[in-house]
């Protein structure tokens, strides 16, 4: 079944927006097999977010998303990475839909509460940064037959 990291930013964390959005996540019927609460360092950003690195942008999202605690959770499902993006809608929440955490909740690019892995080849580089394998749980839920089809 597919993984993908989703990380609910400084932003969210400070607004008490935490339930909030991994709920929504949670109701779709994704499933949390990980979950943490740590504020990331300098290097540890660095490593997340190197696809941006020599961006104009980098060194000011490393200063924010280091600048308090975050969440960090491992959602499992099926097609979790493209569920979670949609959900999540896009970059700016300008231009994200209502009805995505964004678009309800979020006004800016820099402030955009919640980060999920674009491709499943990220998902699983991102989640080892934040989790050793031993930490991510294997469950079955009384409800899984109820939101995937066996
Ligand atoms: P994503 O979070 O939707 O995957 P990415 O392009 O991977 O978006 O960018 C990572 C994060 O960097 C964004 O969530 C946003 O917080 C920040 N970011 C991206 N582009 C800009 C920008 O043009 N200005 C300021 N921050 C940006
Ligand atoms: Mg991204």
């Amino acid at each position: 079944m597919e993984r993908t990291l989703v990380l609910v930013k400084p932003d969210g964390v400070q607004r008490g927006l935490i339930g909030q959005i991994l709920g929504r996540l949670e109701a779709r019927g994704l499933k949390i097999v990980a979950l943490r609460a740590l504020q990331m360092d300098q290097a540890l950003a660095r490593r997340h977010y190197s696809v941006h690195e020599g961006k104009p942008f980098f060194q000011g999202l490393v200063d924010f998303i280091t600048s308090g605690p975050l969440v960090a959770a491992v959602f499992e499902g099926p097609n979790a990475v493209e569920v979670v993006r949609n959900t999540m809608g896009p970059t700016d929440p300008a231009k994200a839909a209502p009805g995505t955490v964004r678009g309800d909740l979020a006004l800016t690019i820099g402030r955009n509460l919640i980060h999920g892995s674009d491709s499943p080849d990220n998902a699983a580089k991102e989640i080892a940064l934040f989790f050793a394998e031993g930490e991510i749980l294997s469950y079955q839920r009384a409800t899984e037959g109820w939101i995937i089809e066996p």
